[in-house]
């Protein structure tokens, strides 16, 4: 049983602070740079080809000539999937007659993309409709089904608009026909990259139709139930994407049913778009087995497998989970994507179960990976985010290829960008939360949250770069309303008052419970501190170095800030961390540290007989979602220290 819901795309407003500055970003200058990208209108921009796509589709359906036929990935149909979803969001928030009439004449192309069966995508029908539901393993057909469906039901909730929720209600129908029918080989056929089960289970609360339920249990249920249907598949088919070869089900989460699962492997993106399925479909059902698959996952991540930035995957062997401890920082994959998926899983995890632990890990990801997969001017996105970049090997070096020390304009494989855009600009749904009584506070967001409950608070807050939180309760529902704020783990002190005296609260799990009534006021005052991170020993790579942080923020270290050189210094961990002033006008506005350390004199010989001096320095720090927006430039996470 739920314990509480995300809140409703429409209870949150905010004209102010760091997120409301970043979704003001979104609504100025993503959307549109992106929808130029689509369009192919963006130059030195990789080619998309994604809405010509749509149209050319259409065309086919009527037996029309299709002149450039389709281009791109066989998953491109997903990239206009999650710009619709983010401008839906994002209408919430900032109401745009012009885009949202952009919107629907993309919605009307879509449309008509759609076989009358309700079939739709564009890669299959201009290239070749007897392929369709042949190849599971790599044709992307559900997933690219799944985002539009999310792009149907946060349209529909943010407009009122339901044209694309029809379309993907037909589209959903028709799939239910293909893989429900028992007589059917499809029987026993899950997708090969999990997305439509997340989406389903949404397009079930939008519409309340029970066969969407069913279909999203079904492919969660039957996966790894034949571990080689891929392989069974395969030796049905003729024709390939990539001609890739099914493995032992690692790669897709496919080698035991979901319940039996433990380790985190695979693809990451996958991985954790699975889970949030299961995880959602574990509190809508109820269903104690399956979410204890869900905890053993979590646990698996976010204690064995993950960055200390909420990067996960570390390889880019599969784009995927590695063994445990095998967190190189150097040669990390850690996709923006992934971290995106780890926080719709640790959002559903908190839907069954109100504890810190997964907030924090939603936040780390948040204000760390997610942010610095995009340029600060909103232009330019990484789709890689490591923890080390020395250029001249970042990029070069055969094994460092996919690290890149600059953010590029759009990719071929474009999965993240638009991805990034929907994130932020509904980030309310996962900074707050409620059931009947209480309300939820999982980030700090600043704005106005009218919850369905009937309380109604308002938020001031400079976080993540001050740490009081302020909340005002306009309204409540009755006598009995509560509210419930996380208390990081980070932050080793914390007081709260309410209307001034010492407030009284319950502390459950790493959340206050506070009673509240209209017109109170209450304190949040987080730890201001920077600190010191350590690693496990276990983690090869990280033996003998440390993190600097402040709040969530984990900070790095660029050359561009520290001599041009940031390999020979080291930090003194019985220093100072001193917090400088923000500074406005550096990297869209931050917070500097600057903290005692050595550089280390060391001759030019490869290896030397001398041992190195080390004299006193000041390393400055900056965090680590800024990284890599003043030009080509080292940069680390983590240092060794004296
Ligand atoms: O396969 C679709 C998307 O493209 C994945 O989620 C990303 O990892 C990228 O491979
Ligand atoms: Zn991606």
């Amino acid at each position: 049983m739920k314990i509480q819901n995300q809140i409703n795309l429409k209870s949150f407003s905010s004209q102010d602070g760091f997120i409301s500055n970043y979704q003001k970003l979104i609504k100025d200058v993503v959307l549109p740079y992106q929808y130029q990208v689509l369009n192919d209108n963006a130059e030195g921009a990789e080619k998309s080809h994604v809405i010509k796509n749509f149209i050319n589709a259409g065309k086919a359906l009527l037996n029309l000539d299709v002149d450039d036929g389709f281009y791109g990935m066989v998953f491109q149909d997903s990239d206009a999937a999650k710009w619709l979803e983010a401008v839906a969001y994002s209408l919430v928030v900032f109401p745009d007659k012009e885009l949202e009439k952009i919107a629907d004449d993309l919605i009307c192309i879509i449309k008509n993309a759609q076989d009358k069966d309700g079939y739709l995508n564009t890669y299959y029908t201009i290239k070749d409709s007897d392929k369709r539901w042949t190849n599971l393993h790599e044709g992307h057909e559900l997933y690219c089904a799944g985002h539009m469906m999310e792009a149907a039901c946060a349209y529909y909730e943010a407009t009122g608009k339901d044209t694309l929720l029809e379309v993907m209600e037909k589209n959903a129908e028709h799939i239910f026909s293909v893989f429900m029918n028992k007589d059917s080989f499809l029987f026993q056929a899950y997708p090969g990259h999990p997305e439509v089960e997340l989406a389903l289970l949404k397009m079930y609360k939008t519409t309340k139709n029970k066969h969407f339920l069913e279909l999203a249990e079904h492919f969660i249920n039957v996966r790894g139930e034949n571990p080689h249907f891929f392989a069974d598949e395969k030796a049905k088919r003729t024709w390939s994407v990539w001609n890739s070869i099914p493995d032992n089900g690692e790669y897709a989460q496919n080698a035991k049913p979901v319940r039996e699962q433990s380790d985190a492997t695979g693809h990451s993106v996958r991985a954790v778009y699975l889970y949030d399925s299961m995880a959602d479909l574990a509190g809508l059902t109820d269903d104690e087995e399956l979410k204890n698959a869900c905890k053993r996952l979590w646990h698996s991540i976010t204690q064995k497998r993950m960055y200390i930035t909420g990067g996960i995957g570390s390889t880019v062997h599969g784009e995927a989970f590695s063994v445990d401890y095998d967190l190189p920082n150097d040669t990390a994959y850690c996709e923006t994507c992934a971290s995106i998926g780890l926080m719709f899983f640790a959002s559903k995890m908190l839907e069954m179960d109100v504890n810190n632990e997964y907030a924090d890990v939603m936040e780390k990801a948040f204000y760390n990976t997610v942010l610095a997969g995009m340029q600060l001017d909103g232009k330019k996105f990484f789709y890689v985010n490591p923890l080390e970049i020395i250029p001249g090997i970042a990029g070069v070096a055969q094994t460092h290829k996919h690290d890149l020390p600059q953010r590029p304009q759009w990719y071929a494989c474009a999965c993240c960008p638009p991805n990034v855009a929907r994130l932020i600009s509904s980030f309310a749904q996962y900074a707050y939360g409620e059931n009947d009584k209480t309300s939820f506070c999982h980030l700090y967001a600043d704005g106005k949250i009218n919850f369905n409950n009937g309380n109604q608070i308002v938020c001031k807050t400079k976080y993540p770069y001050e740490f009081d939180v302020k909340f005002e309760v306009c309204d409540v529902k009755n006598q009995n309303s509560e509210f419930a704020i996380r208390i990081p783990s980070w932050s080793k002190k914390f007081t709260i008052t309410k209307n001034g005296k010492k407030g009284t609260y319950e502390l459950k799990n790493g959340y206050a419970y506070i009673s509240i009534c209209k017109g109170d006021e209450i304190l949040l005052k987080l730890d201001s501190n920077p600190y010191f991170v350590y690693p496990s020993t276990k983690i090869p790579d990280l033996s003998g170095n440390v993190a600097i942080c402040r709040g969530p923020l984990v900070y790095c270290m660029e050359s561009v800030d520290n001599y041009e050189d940031i390999l020979s210094l080291c930090v003194n961990t019985n220093g100072k961390i001193k917090v400088l002033p923000f500074e406005q006008d550096l990297l869209s506005g931050t917070t500097p540290l600057l903290i005692d350390g050595y550089k280390i004199i060391q001759d030019e010989d490869l290896y030397s007989f001398e041992k190195p001096k080390f004299i006193k320095t000041k390393i400055k720090a900056v965090p680590y979602y800024t990284w890599g927006n003043r030009g080509i430039n080292q940069m680390k996470v983590w240092f060794s220290y004296k």
